[in-house]
């Protein structure tokens, strides 16, 4: 009958980050995270010069965010903690910061949902990042302090954790393509970031599997990654050198990341041509067995578009650096013109059967998906309540994309949306606006359900798509 739906234990939740919601900046023992640096240096680079400083007020409305989500029939959400906020300079627990996500997690359970945790979400420490942030083996081993004291400080209290939120994202933005500050157009430091942040990750795995052995951990607790994930795709008829970008492109994106999780290396292909064109990794002699651990329970698969490549006119870039790919424009795309980012359901899917057959016994969820809008006040409807449409449109294509991927026997779990209460897009700020629920920044931050939200509340109820 064509009728689509969700398995009976399928899980919806939200996701959102620390610095994204929590606000409270420099406050309860907060030290800078680079977003606040970035944010004091440069306000202007800020839609709108709106800084890192208040996040969407969660933290003090993280009651009513929380009776919020329960309200719309979300069991599980995932935030980060902020390594600045749970840590001192000296690397020690900031009781305060701790003191914050003991309330938060308790609070969660008393409204029913569970928290997963996630350790990193673009967060750099600002007196990190000056000793060399991503690109230094210290920050590295810092990181794994970090998580160690996380896992020993949460540990009865957590039970789904994550190392990292999008690894692939601070390489690109921060140190290629010139975006987040430090704003670097640099391919091989960026590779030297991805390669530390890998081994971060692993440590991190490490120590969790310490921490659980020794019972500081639950022992029903869970390790996992969350990465964005581009299913890559070239052009109908490709030539050898259209399908060489898409081995490239797809390896350092998608492949590094799931053949570290699942096989605890990196992919070979992927490091020999880095090699071979002049960027070779910060390798030490121990590297292959940090990295064999890490292998994690399960994974979180952020979902937004498509990558789109084509073999390169060039294999240099404006800067002098290696080139793989040029982007691929598909004459059939369709935009979101607000963010600039095609919408392709589909691709869900095609990861779903990426994983079943590449990567079998992986668990995974959709640990994103979601749809920002420019201006979205002016769909505010006579009631005041947002009519967005669009967003029941774009969610319910991509849970479609999901149940068929379970039909096809991908073993895909759940499907947190992100951003269902407006929050704060980094140097987007408060421009495009993914929520169920609206954050109004003209009446201090009051939240008001969007006329999605009815939807949302049927489906998590129903588990009935269409
Ligand atoms: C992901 C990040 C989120 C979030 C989302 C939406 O890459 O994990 O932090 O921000 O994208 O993107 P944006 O906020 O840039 O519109």
């Amino acid at each position: 009958m064509g009728k689509h739906t969700l398995p009976e234990d399928f899980f919806f939740g939200a996701a959102m980050s620390g610095p994204q919601t929590e606000g409270a900046w420099r406050s309860g023992g907060k030290i800078e995270n680079l977003w606040d640096t970035w944010s004091n240096e440069d306000l202007g680079d800020f839609y709108n010069r709106v800084g890192s400083y208040a996040g969407n007020d969660f933290m003090a409305r993280y009651r009513e965010d929380l009776a919020l989500m329960a309200s719309l029939g979300l069991t599980t959400y995932r935030t980060s903690i902020q390594w600045s906020r749970l840590l001192t300079a000296e690397g020690e627990i900031n009781p305060e910061g701790a003191a914050w996500y003991h309330e938060l997690f308790r609070a969660s359970r008393e409204a029913g949902l569970e928290c997963f945790v996630n350790l990193y979400h673009f967060d750099m420490p600002t007196f990190l990042f000056r000793r060399g942030g991503w690109e230094r083996r210290e920050v590295v081993e810092a990181y794994a302090h970090y998580a160690e004291l996380a896992f020993r400080e949460f540990g009865q209290e957590v039970r789904y954790w994550f190392t990292f939120n999008e690894p692939t994202v601070e390489p690109e933005q921060r140190y290629q393509e010139g975006v987040w500050y430090p704003k670097l157009h640099d391919f091989g430091r960026a590779r030297t970031v991805q390669y530390h942040i890998s081994l971060a990750h692993a440590l991190g795995v490490a120590a969790f599997r310490r921490a659980q052995a020794a019972g500081e951990v639950r022992a029903d607790a869970k390790i996992g990654l969350i990465n964005a994930f581009t299913p890559t795709y070239t052009r109908e008829d490709p030539t050898p050198a259209d399908l060489e970008a898409v081995r490239m492109i797809g390896g350092i994106n998608n492949r590094w990341w799931l053949d570290l999780i699942t096989a605890g290396h990196l992919p070979e292909d992927v490091v020999d041509t880095l090699g071979a064109r002049g960027v070779n990794l910060p390798v030490r002699p121990d590297d292959d067995a940090i990295l064999a651990e890490g292998v994690v329970d399960w994974l979180g698969c952020n979902y937004y578009h498509p990558t789109r490549v084509q073999a390169p006119a060039s294999d240099r870039d404006e800067y002098g650096l290696p080139r793989f790919a040029d982007e691929y424009i598909w004459p059939e795309a369709r935009m979101n013109e607000s963010r600039g980012w095609e919408i392709y359901p589909q691709g869900l899917y095609d990861f779903g059967i990426d994983v079943r057959d590449n990567y079998p016994g992986l668990e995974w969820f959709v640990s994103e998906s979601g749809m920002g809008v420019m201006d979205e006040y002016k769909h505010r409807g006579e009631d005041g309540r947002i009519e967005d449409p669009y967003r029941v449109d774009f969610v319910r294509d991509h849970l479609v994309s999901v149940s068929e991927a379970i039909a096809a026997g991908s073993p895909c779990r759940g499907y947190h949306y992100w951003g269902l209460i407006d929050n704060w897009s980094w140097s987007n700020a408060f421009k495009n606006r993914y929520g169920f629920v609206e954050v109004d920044l003209m009446d201090g931050y009051r939240r008001r359900l969007k006329r999605s939200a009815d939807w949302l509340a049927e489906v998590t109820r129903t588990h009935v798509l269409d």
